[in-house]
């Protein structure tokens, strides 16, 4: 069994290294691709170093491709790989609508993965993590609306976008001004609501992907979605605030105790405690950290919530893989029969 990371020197490939590090995902040998900048580059992997490839034009000799690079290479290449035989666990937006791609979160509904017709798209972070803890809660309680607001991470914008936040905090307490290249207005003590092209309807793309996503994900088109997306000046982990209208009225202890044997989920709500979600003990952790559960002061027995997840775990390199193994797990990984 060959896997291949195609983006594998950005931060999201870094991640997807060390998660197949400790995953149960079997295969034999793993295939690093970039762009020609990177070509030659080795980055360690269970003890060796892995020499970096420029990727291919056409098919890469791989069962399962994970694919990094964004959208307009996996628009482009995907095709060609699925044609040479890989499965293409892609982390970009180019197919996450088309009908014949399941869009997958494991915990939420892994069996869609299982009817890909060569491409499985991994959704957008901040869909991801959220999902985790709303789906849950619809299955139990149905959930008529979702109001989302978003603290987003400068990771949301690859290894730039964290170094951007860096390079340019440091200069603001150097006394110098700080640029913006990568974000729209300089990211250091500022908040910026704007993540991705605004659309037409005066919502950006981040946030209607929210609202498609969730909905494709868990398979309700009835579901109402708003979302504002926010790009905050942190490094890795999104955190969302989440109002939820219900079906079925639901009491924060119920929703508690659901949440407590969630998969994906780490209940952290004990605010006598100070302890709730936050990016500083939510960074580098698999499960979505969930609190701050109460009832809405808005709709009658609903419920708020507060959750924080790493953006580069569950929110891209985590859930690729997951998928990988979840194929796996259900014999639905085969690897190709070579001389
Ligand atoms: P490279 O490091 O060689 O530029 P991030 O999202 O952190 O910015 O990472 C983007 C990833 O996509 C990197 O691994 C980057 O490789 C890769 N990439 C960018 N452009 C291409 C390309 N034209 N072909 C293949 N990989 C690319
Ligand atoms: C951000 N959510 O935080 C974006 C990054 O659709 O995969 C991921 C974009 C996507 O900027």
């Amino acid at each position: 069994m060959r896997v291949a990371i195609v983006g594998a020197t950005g931060a999201v490939g870094h991640e997807l290294l060390k998660v197949l590090e400790g995953s149960t995902l079997q295969f034999d040998e793993l295939l690093l691709y970039a762009s020609p900048r990177s070509a030659g580059s080795t980055l360690p992997f269970r003890g060796q170093d892995l020499t970096v490839q420029v990727t291919p034009d056409g098919a890469i000799d791989a069962d399962v491709i994970l694919a990094s690079a964004g959208g307009s290479i996996s628009k482009e290449k995907a095709p060609a790989w699925v044609a040479g035989g890989a499965v293409v666990i892609d982390n970009s937006s180019a197919f996450r609508y088309d009908a014949d791609v399941p869009l997958v979160v494991p915990e939420v509904n892994g069996a869609a993965a299982l009817e890909h017709k060569g491409i499985i798209a991994n959704p957008n972070c901040t869909t991801a993590i959220a999902v985790v803890a709303v789906a849950p809660i619809h299955r139990a309680y149905g959930v008529r609306r979702m109001i989302v607001s978003t603290y987003q991470a400068t990771s949301g914008a690859g290894a730039k976008g964290m170094d951007e936040l860096l390079n340019q905090t440091h200069k603001v307490l150097h006394g110098q001004e700080a640029s913006a290249e990568v974000f729209a207005h300089p990211i250091p003590f500022n908040v910026i609501p704007h993540i991705d092209a605004f659309q037409d309807n005066g919502y950006t793309k981040e946030e209607m992907k929210v609202a498609w996503e969730t909905r494709k994900i868990i398979g309700d088109d009835s579901l109402k979605i708003s979302c504002t997306a926010v790009r905050i000046p942190t490094l890795r982990t999104h955190s969302e605030a989440i109002t939820l209208e219900l079906e079925r009225p639901a009491t924060p202890d119920e929703v508690r105790a659901l949440l407590a044997e969630a998969a994906g989920v780490e209940v952290r709500d004990n605010p006598a405690e100070k302890l709730y979600p936050m990016p500083l003990t939510a960074s580098g952790k698999y499960d979505v950290e969930v609190g701050r559960i109460r009832a809405s002061l808005v709709f009658d027995g609903g419920i708020e919530l507060f959750v924080a997840g790493d953006q580069l775990l569950k929110g891209a390199a985590l859930n690729a893989v997951q998928i990988a193994e979840y194929l796996q797990q259900h014999g639905a990984l085969k690897a190709k029969q070579r001389a």
